[in-house]
């Protein structure tokens, strides 16, 4: 998982100087046309100096670039740039707000108009962005390899149920303690009985040896 984001954050990355140059289709699917509200469609978008308009439109539409007064007023007299080829790719060139208007009478009255606030190019969010891909990778592997042989380590478990036949012990060790006062005595009349066994067999010996004689 952690590999697959930090690939996908290098290609975004090696992406975004060759996505830095957008195309913005006006209107998007709707194109360029009336009943579209453009003020809206501008809205949230950034357009900067190396950007693309693309007005697409049928044969009852133009584009026209005049200036802010014209644009105010829906008055494409004072035009500096029109088209009506149906399919107007309009380079962003030059920082500064653009003004388009659709000659058309009625078009522009009816909301077919557009300004547009062309920024600087931007090399500089190519720059931040490598610090950022160094820092991913590193903490992805450490956490991917120790979980693996933590499972195999598992095994080692069994021993423990080994430890039983060392129980055993502890039975021999109650007895001992029995052997504590009235046993002891016994020991010397055996030892007696046994000196005047020996002795006995002694004495028997000698006379069957003398009666052998
Ligand atoms: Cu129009």
């Amino acid at each position: 998982m952690g590999s697959t984001v930090a690939t996908t954050l290098l290609l975004l990355l090696t992406a975004v100087p060759a996505i830095f140059a957008v195309t913005f289709q006006v209107g998007d699917t709707a194109g360029w046309t009336t009943g579209v509200d453009y003020t809206t469609w501008v809205t949230g978008k950034t357009f900067r100096v190396g950007d693309t308009l693309e007005f697409q439109y049928g044969p009852s539409h133009s584009v026209s670039v005049v200036g802010k007064a014209g644009f105010d007023s829906c008055d494409g007299s004072g035009a500096t740039q029109s088209f009506s080829d149906g399919d107007t790719k309009f380079d962003l060139t030059t920082v500064g707000t653009i003004h388009f208007l659709c000659p058309t009478p009625g078009h522009c009255l009816s909301g077919m108009k557009i300004a547009v606030s062309v920024l600087a190019a931007a090399p500089t969010p190519s720059t931040p962005s490598p610090p950022s891909s160094p820092r991913s990778p590193p903490p992805s592997p450490p956490s991917s390899t120790p979980s693996p042989p933590s499972s195999p380590k598992s095994p080692p478990s069994p021993p423990s149920s080994i430890p039983s036949p060392s129980k055993p012990p502890t039975p021999y060790a109650s007895p001992p303690t029995e052997s504590d006062s009235p046993l002891t005595p016994p020991p010397p009349p055996n030892a007696a009985f046994k000196g005047v066994m020996s002795y006995g067999v002694i004495g028997v010996t000698m006379v069957l040896m003398y009666g052998a004689i």
